[in-house]
Formats: C-alpha cells, structure tokens, sequence
C-alpha cells in the first residue's frame, strides 16, 4: 500500500509487462519465430490525469516510473514533442559517475550510481551498465589541487575515488600519451572506479516499458502548447492532441525549459548552449576506462561495440541548434591526438549536437514553483544524463507526498533569490 496525494491508500499494481525479457524467452520466440509484443500500447489522450510529465526523456519517464512503482500514482501522462529519447537522453555520451565537488551533488549522483547499478534488474531489460572506472587526467597543479579537494569530499560521503601518478594512469590506459614531452603532460588523475557508460536508448525504452505496464500513458508526437494557470495554480495544459486538466504538471525537459516554464509564467535562471559529441567506426578494444580531460575539453569511451563515443565543451554561444559543425571536429580531433597520438587513422563516422540547460551554480533547479502544483527538473547542464534515475525517484516522491525530499533540498529554485548556491562547476567534465 501507499499514500496517494489526497491522502488515501492506494493498492499497488502489480506490473503486467507486455512479455518477460529472459534468455528462455529468447530461445523460445527464436525457436517458434514468434515475434515480441510491442514494449508499450499507445493510448488516446484523455481529458484529465492525476500527474501531467512534460518531457519524455529519461528524467520525465523515470518520474512517471517511480510515481507508479513506488507510490501507486498511475494516473500519469508523459507528454513527448518528438519520439521518447529525441533528446538530451539520446544525445548525450552515456558517461555515468558521482565524484562531484559539493558534499549536496555527491550524495546525489551516488544515488542515481547506486539505482543504474540495479536497474536491469528493476525495469527488466538490459541497460548495459558497465562500471569500468573514471580517469579525470590532471595536467596542471590547480586541476590537481581540484582533484585532491574532489577526492576528499568524495570519500567522506562514501564515494570512491583516489587522485593517482602518471604511472598508475599508463597502467589503466595504456594507449595515453603520459610522457613528459607531450604538449600538455598528464601530472596525475582523479580516478573514479564506480565510473563508467551505459547504453542510454536502452534507459529511456526500460523506464517506458516499466511506466507503460503499470498504467502510464506515454503520448509522443505531442507537444505542450500551452499551460493553463488561475489563482496560483495550475489547472491544465494545452497540446496539438487536445486539453488535458491536471493539478500537477511536472517540467522535465531539457533545452526548452525555460520555454516550457514560461508557459506558467515561471522565470528561471538558464541560458541554453548546444554540446556536441562524435562517434568513430568500431576498432578494437583498448580502451577499458572512460577518460577525461578538462584542459584538452574532451572525453572519450569505447563502447562494446568498439566505437570511440567523444564529447567535448558546450558550444561558446547561447543557441537551440542541435546541428555539428566542422570547427567543433577539427578542434575536437587536435585534442584527441595530443592525448592519444595512435588514433591517428581512426575515421569519425558521425557527428551531432543536444542542448544544455546552464545554471549560474551548475547544479539542477528541482521542486516547486511560485505556481502551485507547477514543478521543475530542469538547468541540468551536461549532467542530466546520470541524475535520472535518482532525479525520477526524488521527484516521484516530491509529488507523491508535496515535500521535497532532503536529498535535492539544496537544488530548489528559491537559492538563487537567498544567495545559497551549490557550486558545482568544479566538477564539470570539461571547462566551460
Ligand atoms: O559530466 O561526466 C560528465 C559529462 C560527460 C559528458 C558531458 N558531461
């Protein structure tokens, strides 16, 4: 049982998942040629929900996940513009880890670690979650002093992470230029072994399936055109497939949160910056960690199919385009060689672009608003990724009992206004 948001207890659904993902079930259905059933049914919109979720990324879908799973809300919408994971979700390069620089965002990413760690398990499906180890590579005394400070405040919240030599570096990442003749020499790392990639697609389809066939109603191709506001409170919201009236609408977008905020009349602190990744044709594994440098504004990972996923800074002007450019590859590649001289040959095979949402203290804004029963999970930055799990179940639990719970108290929209930010750039993957 649980605690419904009027107060009555509610009996739990028992998930009916359209079919059991298993090895046998796979033997089977190869056997017999049967095909799977679809993951999810489409529904009709209707007029009313209990929980209106704008956003169908994973921050969106794990909230409608965890509002039904653990506290019995079913009746939940995701409102989706384009297909579930169009964006920041199925942009980003899948780099989870939680050695943050502030005891509040440590504490926070640990969480959502701990919950990815289990998640093929709860949801059914396989995420891919491979914990395979951080290097953040240090190649100045102040990144290293960083490090240390990071480090520290990573083990006493019971994070693990250590900052190591060269040697230890070359010994994790035998392919990196360690020498004292490279351009910008490695002097140390912060190593991070909880670190490591995930396959993002399969995060966004496993919170869909797992909301889906516990009541939830996941409505794509449908965009919020407006919401609807009398007295202090929201009432409803406005979209292509009809009005839908709600007390609770949830902001989980990334990119156009300050669009989607202002629908309500609430103003937030975010500007918006494009950041683009590339992806190169499969070569042989080699590289078994994810490795960072925020001096060389790049970060790289192979996948298991063997691909090296890169990322690197947000764009340097404010924009909602999501197209690559050439400058971000050639600059992109530079850095890459300096660090790693053997890709030499390695060709790119694409390139793309998502939207980051930046704060002034690079932390996230969560909880309420000035409008009743208008909530935000938005100014994620180039985090949003690794916080979805633990940002879907803190904001379930906000909903389910209207108090936001301790471990995002410090992320509230209202610590702009009394001057108590949580600075958290220091940890940013790369310099912005
Ligand atoms: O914070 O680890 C990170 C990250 C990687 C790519 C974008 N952000």
């Amino acid at each position: 049982m649980s605690v419904s948001m009027n107060g009555h207890a509610r009996r739990r659904r028992r998930p009916a998942y359209p079919a059991r993902y298993s090895a046998a079930g796979l033997f089977r259905r190869g056997l017999s040629h049967r095909e799977w059933p679809p993951a999810w049914r489409p529904h009709l919109v209707k007029s009313r929900y209990d929980v209106v979720i704008v956003g169908g990324g994973v921050h969106g879908l794990a909230a409608a996940y965890y509002l039904a799973a653990n506290h019995g809300i079913t009746d939940v919408a995701v409102l989706e513009k384009g297909y579930i994971g169009a964006g920041g979700s199925g942009r980003n390069t899948a780099i989870l880890r939680s050695n943050y620089l502030t005891p509040e965002g440590v504490r926070f990413y640990d969480r959502s670690v701990k919950l990815y760690q289990r998640l093929a398990t709860d949801l059914d499906y396989n995420v891919m979650f491979s914990q395979r180890g951080h290097l953040t590579l240090a190649h100045s005394d102040a990144s290293l002093r960083t490090m240390r400070w990071r480090a520290e405040v990573n083990k006493a919240e019971g994070v693990e992470s250590e900052v190591i030599e060269p040697a230890e570096v070359k010994r994790l990442a035998p392919f990196l230029d360690v020498s004292q003749a490279a351009r910008y020499p490695v002097l140390g790392a912060l190593y991070h072994p909880p670190g490591g990639i995930v396959r993002h697609d399969a995060v966004v389809w496993g919170y869909a399936r797992g909301a889906a066939a516990r009541g939830v109603h996941i409505h794509q191709d449908t965009e919020v055109t407006g919401i609807d506001v009398a007295g202090g409170r929201v009432r409803g919201v406005r979209t292509a497939s009809g009005d839908i009236a709600t007390p609770v609408v949830l902001n989980a977008t990334a990119g156009w949160s300050t669009l989607v905020a202002g629908m309500a009349g609430v103003r937030l602190p975010i500007t918006t910056y494009p950041l683009q990744a590339a992806v190169t044709e499969p070569v042989k594994p080699f590289l078994s960690t994810v490795i960072v440098s925020g001096t060389l504004h790049v970060y790289v990972s192979q996948t298991d199919r063997g691909e090296l996923v890169f990322g690197a800074s947000v764009d340097p002007f404010t924009s909602y385009s999501m197209r690559g450019s050439l400058e971000f590859v050639e600059g992109l590649a530079g850095h890459v060689l300096q660090l790693m001289p053997a890709l030499a040959k390695v060709r790119l095979l694409r390139q793309w672009a998502g939207l980051c949402d930046m704060t002034p203290d690079f932390s996230p804004i969560m909880g309420a608003t000035s409008v009743e029963g208008f909530l935000v999970d938005v100014g994620w930055g180039t985090y949003g990724f690794k916080a979805g799990p633990v940002s879907g179940e803190a904001m379930a639990q906000h909903i389910a009992s209207g108090q936001p719970p301790g471990l995002i108290a410090a992320f509230g929209l209202e610590r702009f206004a009394a001057g108590a930010l949580v600075g958290e750039k220091g940890a940013a993957a790369v310099g912005h």
